[in-house]
């Protein structure tokens, strides 16, 4: 079959090994030789140099590249079906294996860059074989999944699936540096599409992802292939605190309203609530004004990210947080002066389900990939978990609001990501890829 070609095409294991660590700035973040990570945050000219490349490498395929107005990179392959008129002259909907070139600031190898250099691969397959599929299929690279620059996550799919209006998304501001927004930056780096991004405009007959896990299960459990048959619900916020700024030598604690020791309250006491509730509390962003030594803080702002598998769970306890907050703001539990507390939610992504057929074409792939590589089908169904939520947002949880969806999970060494050290090994990444096209075949014969 033509993932067990995808294996013994070991063209296909170095490019997406090399390929998945070839761009980004290799980014200093300390004084050791190794001490350097994957930095190609959205929009970047690390991001602009791996996109340039992607289109070259796709019309090099004879694909047809299309870019969007969030720059959103669509390559499509034709499908036998369009050389057949179809009564209302448009074309099927492609069959898209999509995920995200963005990292973190300190990213991974593999976080995203995986499932779309899978996806080339997968193409360039079926080209060198002169495989015809009867759909178009094709790679679709979403701008800013991570939301690590422009803080909401999943924003380019979320527009696609008419979840965040255009104007929101780009309008969006840079966390840090000058305060950019997603539009300058897709204007400056030649990315700013005139196709429209919507699911009416690019509808897809169904999205595949390939993606590390992320976490720590298939390696625990021996697993080469997981099935992923949703996610969980997560939500950003950017919380501020504002007290007065005054001078530390002179300002007695009764006089203060210091605005860090009021947000310290607060995020102990939501780290101590969710882990108490099970809801994962994170904060990753946190300023402080004015910064200064003898300055006492008049204003913090900092990141709250709160994730659980129920969508109840994470309202109710975002409801407790906004009460205490305030409680917090008033009375911090110290003497001082009241400082005041505001709520921004940046990202709100639901628990999402994914589609069934989508899962069985994954599962059954994964059993024959597994099967042709170890010859033993009762070998190949212990290799495969077949029930998976993700613990991290990816595309696929919009695309699954206006399409046929699944994700695959491949291991992630020690269940480590969002780190330079993240990795996977040339075997799971092949092996994932060969899921992920047979996944396409197998939904284009439907
Ligand atoms: O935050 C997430 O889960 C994803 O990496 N954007
Ligand atoms: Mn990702
Ligand atoms: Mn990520
Ligand atoms: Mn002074």
């Amino acid at each position: 079959s033509l993932s067990t070609f995808l294996k013994s095409h070991n063209q296909l294991s170095r490019n997406i090994h090399e390929t998945c660590s070839q761009f980004g700035a290799a980014h200093r973040w300390g004084p050791g030789e190794n001490d350097t990570g994957m930095n190609r945050l959205a929009l970047t000219d690390a991001d602009k140099q791996v996109r340039n490349w992607f289109v070259k490498e796709a019309r090099a395929l004879g694909c047809e590249v299309e870019v969007d107005e969030m720059g959103n990179i669509w390559a499509i392959r034709d499908g036998v079906s369009d050389r057949r008129p179809t009564k209302d002259g448009k074309r099927l909907p492609p069959v898209m294996m999509g995920s995200h070139l963005d990292t973190q600031p300190r990213g991974g190898r593999y976080d995203g860059v995986l499932g779309v250099m899978a996806g080339l691969e997968a193409l360039r397959a079926l080209k060198e074989q002169n495989v015809k599929t009867w759909r178009p299929v094709g790679v679709v690279c979403w701008t800013n999944e991570e939301g690590a620059r422009f803080p909401v996550s999943m924003v380019s799919s979320g527009v696609w699936a008419g979840e965040i209006p255009l104007e929101r998304a780009h309008s969006l501001k840079e966390v840090s540096g000058e305060g950019k927004t997603m539009k300058e930056e897709l204007e400056r780096i030649g990315y700013l599409g005139d196709k429209k991004c919507s699911f009416e405009e690019m509808p897809m007959a169904a999205h595949f992802e390939l993606h590390i896990e992320q976490g720590p299960i298939l390696e625990a459990k021996g697993k080469k292939v997981g099935v992923v048959r949703g996610s969980q619900a997560y939500k950003w916020f950017t919380i501020e605190v504002v007290g007065k700024e005054a001078h530390t030598g002179t300002t007695p604690y009764a006089q203060r309203a210091d605005a860090l020791m009021v947000a310290n309250s607060m995020i102990r006491y939501a780290r101590y609530k969710g882990e108490v509730q099970g809801v994962l509390v994170s904060v990753g962003v946190y300023q402080v004004f004015p910064g200064s030594v003898n300055t006492i803080p008049g204003r913090v702002k900092f990141s709250l990210d709160i994730r659980s598998p129920s969508d109840h769970t994470l309202v109710s306890f975002e409801r407790r947080l906004r009460r205490k907050f305030d409680v917090i703001a008033e009375r911090p539990g110290f003497s001082g002066l009241p400082c005041s507390v505001t709520w921004q939610e940046d990202t709100n992504s639901p628990a999402q389900g994914f589609d069934e057929r989508c899962c069985k074409a994954v599962k059954e792939s994964a059993l024959s990939v597994l099967g042709a590589e170890t010859g033993d089908l009762e070998q190949a169904l212990g290799l495969v978990k077949y029930q998976m939520v993700s613990g991290a947002g990816h595309d696929s949880v919009n695309t699954a609001k206006r399409c046929p969806t699944s994700m695959i999970f491949v291991p992630s060494k020690g269940g480590l990501s969002h780190h330079p050290e993240e990795f996977t090994s040339e075997e799971d990444c092949v092996r994932g890829a060969q899921v992920l096209l047979e996944s396409v075949l197998r939904f284009d014969r439907e």
